[in-house]
């Protein structure tokens, strides 16, 4: 009896530094990506409400998110069905205002930069695309498009989740 536990025992601990050794760092283990606005919505469950976002350049040289301003009740699961009604790409990045600054930085090293966020679309001319999200958190949050030149022609947004 005592024998048996202690090989048991050593059977366990050899089990547990193999399973250790294992989990070193420089597995790949996938991360579970925070989101600053809430989080990406549930297909399984049905959407709040659905709000249909146009971008596009204006004969004035300005770049623009219609609408530029929306509110939305914290739990709601919202739609946005995105449309490029311009000439150029533009992007759609649901985000808070200091992670979306730290973005464009990026974009601005490298513009080509290819992104496939669960808060953002690119879109070409004339494309559409949609994101379902879901809003879980209150605050002050941002839209914006990150394509160099774009957000400081206008291209920003605001969504209040109350
Ligand atoms: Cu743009």
């Amino acid at each position: 009896m005592v024998r048996l536990s202690t090989l048991t025992g050593a059977a366990a601990a050899w089990a547990l530094s193999a399973a250790l050794a294992f989990a070193a760092p420089g597995e790949p283990g996938h991360s579970h990506k925070s989101f600053a606005a809430g989080e990406p919505g549930n297909p399984q469950k049905p959407v709040d409400r659905t709000i249909e976002v146009t971008m596009k350049e204006t004969e004035d040289a300005k770049m623009l998110f219609e609408p530029n301003h929306v509110e939305i009740k914290r739990g709601e699961q919202v739609r946005f069905v995105l449309k490029n009604a311009g000439q150029v790409d533009h992007e759609f990045m649901l985000d808070s205002v200091a992670n979306n600054a730290k973005h464009k930085l990026q974009m601005e090293q490298n513009p080509d930069m290819e992104h496939d966020d669960p808060n953002g679309r690119r879109l070409a001319p004339n494309g559409s695309n949609e994101i379902v999200w879901s809003f879980t958190k209150a605050g002050t949050f941002e839209v914006a498009c990150l394509i160099p030149g774009h957000y400081e022609s206008g291209m920003k947004g605001t969504v209040v989740v109350k």
